[in-house]
Parts: structure tokens; sequence; C-alpha cells
């Protein structure tokens, strides 16, 4: 039986990694942090059969006695700050977590593997923030990285660390350069889950309206059901490498409310959105759109959910939870 280790177990790609995982018979292991973590209960609902393992992304020593517990094959370094507006705010804090993090991660597994690093395969979740200013379209692994964020210029350092460990070290360590994905079960900050639970309270009539920031900002969206499982492919190939993960469609902050309103039968948004500048971006990134061409002729990994349903099932999803929580 193989045995992973996540960071991030309490996230959106945590969860559905491990129940991939669990589902292929691995021993899954989730690095979980903090004294009372709110999300502890939700992880034990969703994949009652993780073994959880309390640490930290900036205490090392944490991480070290995680591997020795739990004696992984694989590691999925999943953990970060992720939320882009909040790494303007917190910029050393995310430099550490997200950036410094990573370097933590990549030491521990040295220390804890020693200079035998043959039995041991390693996944950094990069992110398509590292392209940032438009450079190239659409955005393969060899495009420039022009990162526009505190958190991306954090992912971009991980990136290259992970590819640094790889190269000096001999290390199994593959970086996924995956663009957004969304879930219903995606932190409601995050602009597709803000939309699809304001749309959902719109129509059950809980709410009046919903306020955003930059609406013609494009991303390439995907699910993150799909996107899990590239991570796994990565390592399961004889060779570690990066790879871009996307769908190749972009839509703009307008297409994903044209699709969310028209599933509960409006047609005209424009009356319930209001913009506010507290919503707007010190820099953006205008336009992201991968080429996943590399992942699809070696990993043989396509992306199964368009757009449209992806958008569906999260106001689907909205619509049934927040029914649930107005009879409660
Ligand atoms: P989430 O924000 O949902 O989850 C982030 C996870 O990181 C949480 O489990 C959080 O735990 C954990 N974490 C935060 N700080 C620390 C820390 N100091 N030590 C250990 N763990 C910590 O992110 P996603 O699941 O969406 O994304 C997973 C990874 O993929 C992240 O690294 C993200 O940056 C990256 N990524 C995501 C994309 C996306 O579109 N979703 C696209 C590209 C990359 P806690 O519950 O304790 O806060
Ligand atoms: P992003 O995702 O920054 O791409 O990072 P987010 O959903 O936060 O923003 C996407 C776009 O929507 C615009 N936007 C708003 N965003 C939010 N959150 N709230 C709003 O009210 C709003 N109005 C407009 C933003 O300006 C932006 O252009 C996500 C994260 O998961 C990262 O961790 C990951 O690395 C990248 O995706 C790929």
């Amino acid at each position: 039986m193989k045995r992973a280790l996540i960071t991030g177990i309490t996230g959106q790609d945590g969860l559905y990694l491990a129940e991939l995982l669990l589902s292929k018979g691995y021993e899954v292991h989730g690095l979980i942090r903090g004294q009372n973590n709110p999300k502890l209960e939700l992880v034990r609902n969703v994949v009652p059969d993780v073994h959880l393992h309390t640490g930290d992304l900036l205490d090392q020593s944490s991480l070290t006695r995680t591997l020795k517990a739990a004696a992984p094959d694989e590691v999925y370094n999943l953990g970060a700050i992720s939320y882009v507006a909040y790494s303007w705010e917190n910029a050393s804090l995310t430099s550490q977590v997200t950036g410094i993090g990573v370097l933590n991660m990549l030491e521990s597994l040295r220390l804890w593997a020693g200079d035998d690093l043959s039995g041991v395969r390693f996944y950094q979740a990069s992110s398509s923030e590292m392209f940032g200013k438009v450079q190239e379209v659409p955005q393969r692994e060899s495009t420039l990285l022009w990162p526009r964020s505190p958190y991306g210029v954090s992912k971009v350092y991980g990136h290259y660390m992970t590819i640094n460990y790889r190269e000096s070290y001999a290390m199994h360590a593959s970086s996924g350069i995956l663009f957004n994905h969304e879930s219903p079960r995606r932190g409601p900050e995050f602009v597709t889950r803000k939309v699809s639970q304001a749309v959902a309270r719109i129509k059950l009539g809980l709410q009046d309206d919903i306020t955003l920031g930059n609406l013609d900002a494009k991303r390439d969206w995907g699910f993150a059901g799909d996107y899990v499982r590239a991570m796994w492919l990565m390592l399961q190939q004889d060779q570690a490498d990066d790879y871009v993960i996307s769908t190749g469609s972009t839509h703009s902050i307008r297409d994903l409310l044209d699709v969310a309103f028209a599933r509960v039968g409006i047609d005209d948004w424009t009356p319930y959105v209001k913009q506010d500048p507290r919503f707007m971006r010190p820099a953006e990134v205008d336009l992201l759109i991968g080429d996943s061409t590399k992942a699809k002729e070696q990993l043989g990994w396509v992306p199964e959910v368009s757009f449209t349903q992806l958008v569906e099932m999260m106001v689907d999803n909205d619509l049934a939870e927040q029914k649930a929580l107005a009879r409660s």
C-alpha cells in the first residue's frame, strides 16, 4: 500500500486529492495546523480515514516529525496562503508561508530521507498567477514568468526552488502550474464561489445584490476534481517535470455572471451587481489562458468538466446549501 502526505488537507484541493488517493488504495496522511482548526470537523466528515498530523509549513521541525511518522512515498505540498488579494495586505507572511514554506518542506524531505531520495516523490502546487503580466497567449511551460502579486512572487520562489532541488539532488520533484480551478468546496472569498453563493441567496430572497471588483479580468477556470487527477499523474511518471494544467478556454467575470444568473432564471444581472474599488487589486492579471498540450501528451490528462457545467454545479450546490441553512 502506497503512503501519501498532503499539506493543505483542509483546503479545496486537499480534500479532493485525499478522496482520490483513498479511492486508489493509498494510506493518506494530512498536515493540519493550529490549536483548534475550524476545518478539522469537515476533514473528519469527508475523509475520515486520513491520518492527521499537527504541523505548520513555518515550523520545519513539525514537518520533519510528520515525515518520520507518515513515511510517505509521495508528498503533495498544497499548503499555502492562497488568496491573492490578501497577499498585498500580508506580503511578508505570504512570502514566508507560500514561498519559504516550500523550502522548509524540501529541506525536511532531504533531512528525513538523507542522501537517497529515490524513495520519495514531491509535488509542488505552482500557479498560473506566476505568469501575471501577459507575455504570451496561451501560456505554456516555457512562457516567461512575470508575477503581479506578492502571492505570485512567492509561488515563483517555490516553483524554482522545486526545480533547483530536482536538479541539485536528483529529487523526483514536479511542479504543476495549475490554472484556476473551482468547485462547491471553493472558499467563499474567491470570485466563483462568491458569485455562486450570492446568486443562490438572491434567488431565495436572502440577499439583494452582490458587490464585486474588476469584471473584465479573464480566467481559465476548470473543475478541482479534474485537476487533482493531474497532480497524481505527475508523480506516477518515471521522470519528474513541470506541467501546465488548464482547460484552454478563458472567460471574463461577466461571462461567469451570465451563466450563474441564467441558472436561476435571471437573464439580466445588471440590477443585482455593484462594483466597489475595495475589491480592485493594486495590479491585475488581465488574461489567463493555458496550453496544457504537454500534460495531454505525456500524462494523458484532459479536463472533463466544462466552464458552464462547473458554474451550474456550484450554483446548484449553493441553492441546496442555502435552502438547508434557511430551514435550520
Ligand atoms: P485553499 O486556500 O483552499 O487551501 C490552502 C491550504 O493551505 C489550507 O489547507 C490551509 O490550512 C493551508 N495552509 C495555510 N497556511 C498554512 C501553513 N502555514 N502551514 C500549513 N498549511 C497551511 O487552497 P486550494 O486548495 O485552492 O489550493 C491548493 C494549493 O494550490 C495552494 O498552494 C494554492 O496556492 C495552489 N493553487 C490553487 C489554485 C486554485 O485555483 N485553487 C490554482 C493554482 C495553485 P488552514 O485550514 O489551516 O488554513
Ligand atoms: P485568483 O482568484 O486571484 O485568480 O487566484 P480570485 O477568484 O480571487 O479572482 C479571480 C478574478 O476575479 C476578479 N474579481 C474578484 N475576485 C474576488 N476574489 N472577489 C471579488 O469580489 C472580485 N471581483 C472581481 C479578480 O480581480 C481576479 O481577476 C486563484 C487562487 O486560487 C490562487 O491561489 C491561484 O493560484 C490562482 O487562482 C490560479
